[in-house]
This record gives C-alpha cells, sequence and structure tokens, in this order.
C-alpha cells in the first residue's frame, strides 16, 4: 500500500488548524493535526516543500520506518516546526493502518488499559466567586477534576480567564499583531492561595484541583507557591518554571510535595528526559501535535511509566479535534494514563469542519470504536473558513521587561 498523494488544509473554524490528510494508491485516507499556534503557515511551508516531496510512492504501512526517515533524515533534528510536521504524518498513517486492520488505534496500540478517559475541565472568572461558580458546574456536569485559574487583581488581562469573550476560540480567533499583556508575580502570588484556599471550602475535597502557571515564576517563587498550596492538595501545578534548563526543577521539587505538570511545548523526549528519569515531575503533558505524534507519544509514555510519571497529554483549543482523538487513543491504553484537559467539543464551525464519535459525559470520554482516529474531515468546510493570521499574547512584566506568557 503506497502514499499516493499528500494534501494540507489551512482552515480557521474560529481558530486556525493546519490537517494533512494522508491517501493511499488504493483510496484509504488518514488525518493528522499539525496546528502550531501562531505559526502556522510554518508548518505548512515544512510539509509541501520539504517533507511531501520525499514521501509519495513510500510504503503506508512503515509508520516507525517513515518517523525515522523524517526525524533523522532532516539533520536539524527537533524544534516544534519540524515535529508537528513529522506528527501530522505519522497520525494520518496510524489512522490508516486502523482502518486498513479495521481497528480503533488503541486497539493498535494494545489495548484498552481503562473503560474510559478521565477529563479535566476548565474553571475561570474575573473573580474567585465567578471562577468557583464555573468549578462548580463542572462538578455539577460530572467532571471530577477542575482546573482553576482567575483573574489578577490589578492586571487588564491574566491568561487562562476569557473576559468578555465567549470561548476560548473567540479569545484568539482573530490577533492580527500579538496583544502585549502585563504581569507581575507579587499581585498573582496575592490571589492565587485565596483562590484554592476558598476553593476547597466550596468544592470539598473530593474534587480534584489543577492549575497552569503558565510558566509565570522562576523555580524558587515555583518552590514557595508549591509549599502554600500543599494545604489544598492540588493534582497537579503545571507550567511552575520553564524548563529549558531541566535543572530548574530540582530546586522547586526539594522545596515542595505539590505535584508538578510540564510538557506541552515539549517537541521531543529530550526535552523531558532528564526532568522523567530524575522524577522532578508528576505528570508529562506532551502533545501528538507537537511531540512527534502517535510513535513519539508512545515511546514518551512506556519511558515515563518507568519512573512514576502519568501521562496528562495537552489539550488546549489550539489542537484540532484529530490531536484529541489522538490523545484518547493512547489515553485509554497507557497503563500510566493520568489525566486528559478537556476544553470543550468546540464551537460548531469546529464540531461541522471536523466530525467523529468520541462521546464525552460525566467528565469522560468513551472512546469511539470506529476504525482508525475515528475523525472525519469535511473539506467543503473547511476551506470555507480560510486562514487568518492570528497570534498568541506576549508578556511584560509591569516595568516592561519582556516575560513569558
Ligand atoms: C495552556 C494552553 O491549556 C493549557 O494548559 O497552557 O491553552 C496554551 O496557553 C495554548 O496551548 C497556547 O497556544
Ligand atoms: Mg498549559
Amino acid at each position: 500500500m503506497k502514499i499516493d498523494n499528500i494534501e494540507v488544509f489551512v482552515s480557521c473554524p474560529g481558530r486556525n488548524f493546519v490537517t494533512v490528510k494522508v491517501t493511499t494508491d488504493d483510496g484509504v485516507t488518514g488525518l493528522g493535526d499539525a496546528t502550531v499556534n501562531g505559526r502556522e503557515q510554518a508548518v505548512v511551508a515544512m510539509l509541501q516543500e520539504h517533507v511531501i516531496p520525499c514521501l509519495i510512492g513510500r510504503d503506508a504501512h512503515g509508520i516507525e520506518d517513515i518517523w525515522q526517515y523524517l526525524y533523522r533524515g532532516v539533520y536539524w533534528r527537533k524544534g516544534p516546526i519540524n515535529m508537528a510536521a513529522i506528527a501530522a504524518i505519522d497520525m494520518a498513517l496510524w489512522d490508516i493502518k486502523g482502518k486498513v486492520a479495521g481497528l480503533p488505534v488503541y486497539q493498535l496500540l494494545g489495548g484498552k488499559s481503562r473503560k474510559a478517559v478521565g477529563l479535566y475541565a476548565h474553571a475561570n472568572g474575573e473573580t474567585i466567586e465567578q471562577t468557583l461558580a464555573n468549578a462548580e458546574q463542572h462538578v455539577r456536569n460530572g467532571f471530577g477534576a477542575v482546573r482553576l485559574q482567575s483573574a489578577v487583581p490589578g492586571l487588564d488581562v491574566t491568561y487562562g480567564v476569557l473576559g468578555d469573550k465567549k470561548d476560548y476560540f473567540e479569545l484568539q480567533g482573530n490577533r492580527p499583531l500579538p496583544p502585549e499583556e502585563s504581569w507581575s508575580t507579587p499581585k498573582y502570588m496575592e490571589m492565587i492561595v485565596e483562590l484554592f484556599a476558598e476553593a476547597r471550602r466550596r468544592l470539598g475535597n473530593q474534587v480534584q484541583l489543577l492549575h497552569d502557571v503558565h510558566s509565570r515564576l522562576t523555580p524558587i517563587e515555583s518552590a514557595r507557591l508549591g509549599k502554600l498550596l500543599e494545604p489544598y492538595n492540588l493534582m497537579f501545578m503545571e507550567d511552575a518554571s520553564i524548563a529549558e534548563n531541566q535543572d530548574n526543577y530540582k530546586v522547586i521539587r526539594q522545596h515542595t510535595t505539590t505535584p508538578l505538570a510540564i510538557g506541552e511545548t515539549y517537541n521531543t523526549i529530550w526535552d523531558c528526559k532528564d526532568l522523567i528519569q530524575n522524577q522532578l515531575i508528576d505528570y508529562i503533558r506532551v502533545a501528538a501535535t507537537h511531540a512527534g505524534g502517535i510513535t513519539a507519544l508512545r515511546r514518551i509514555t512506556d519511558f515515563a511509566s518507568l519512573y512514576n510519571v502519568k501521562l496528562a497529554p495537552h489539550g488546549a483549543p489550539d489542537l484540532s479535534p484529530v490531536c484529541f482523538a489522538a490523545h484518547m487513543h493512547l489515553d485509554v491504553w497507557a497503563p500510566n494514563f493520568g489525566v486528559q484537559e478537556f476544553v470543550g467539543l468546540g464551537n460548531e464551525q469546529l464540531q461541522q469542519v471536523f466530525q467523529h464519535n468520541h462521546q464525552v459525559h460525566d467528565g469522560m470520554v468513551h472512546v469511539s470504536d470506529a476504525p482508525g482516529l475515528g475523525v472525519e474531515l469535511n473539506e467543503e468546510a473547511a476551506l470555507a473558513l480560510p486562514y487568518k493570521r492570528s497570534y498568541l499574547p506576549v508578556s511584560r512584566l509591569e516595568d516592561g521587561t519582556m516575560w513569558n506568557w
């Protein structure tokens, strides 16, 4: 079975997504997600100019060999653009293999390790009261885990808070240039502990609580926050600090027992190998789209299982339903699965462009048994929503110093 054609669709159902469609010489098709938020066209160029010409005519069943060919063969290894291109091809080939075998991808990985995939929902608000009311709604809807993000008093905008936007798609959808947001760690630290103290008073101790620091703190500030949050027993504190220097997490780890999660910006196992093998983290948050696809995530997951690190794939609104489906199959298979981020099934446009029947209820996803990944692309709908350049924000400290968004 040969790769006959590979197409790239860039569509904007609320925000931009890059979708790869591989077609074999006997007409079997597979989908992959190649979306890198704010750098979509760079991945399109990587695919169209440098990757696709090398794949036409190759054996579509040769998933590992094609992964190794694209990873080793580029010479300039790693990086988010390169690995997203590899990831999309990889996902599409797993999709094809499942369709040819008549099996959902999780069966090809080794079958189910659990009946369904546990999710954490996103709660946010302009005030602690609003955030917790949103969290209570998620708990009523059956979610057993909720991420809390609340506006920082004194800052115009805070990461993870929708403000006057109705959903994340509207929030991200139209930024012709990077918006500039300001950050104050002192103001944040004043609010954050109160948020979780009040959350435990209102939500009780059963619900799992999470928080995304979004790389805003230095290691010692993260250590301090982790200690302050220990009484509130978080499931994890995510992206406490940037870990280009993976040793940063030795500073955090020696001071706090609050579980740590990181990984959504990583694009190979090398970005997190030391964090995992030194047990400096508890959850690895890699995304199939950003870290090389299903083949790569399977490898990272197995490596993490040796060190008691659980898989908690990224699940933000800038990953398409194709990546979400890839995560469903990995999550339901992985013996060391932890939790899956879930921001909802998306707006009407998104559900029109990408169709699947992964069922969400009671805070869990019941993975589709459709062969392959279980997602189909409505090409007509996709083409009717053309790409619209949009950027992620940038962040500065209040004195103007560039900071981590
Ligand atoms: C966030 C993401 O969901 C998360 O954990 O860190 O929403 C992140 O801000 C986006 O993926 C950036 O594009
Ligand atoms: Mg995050």
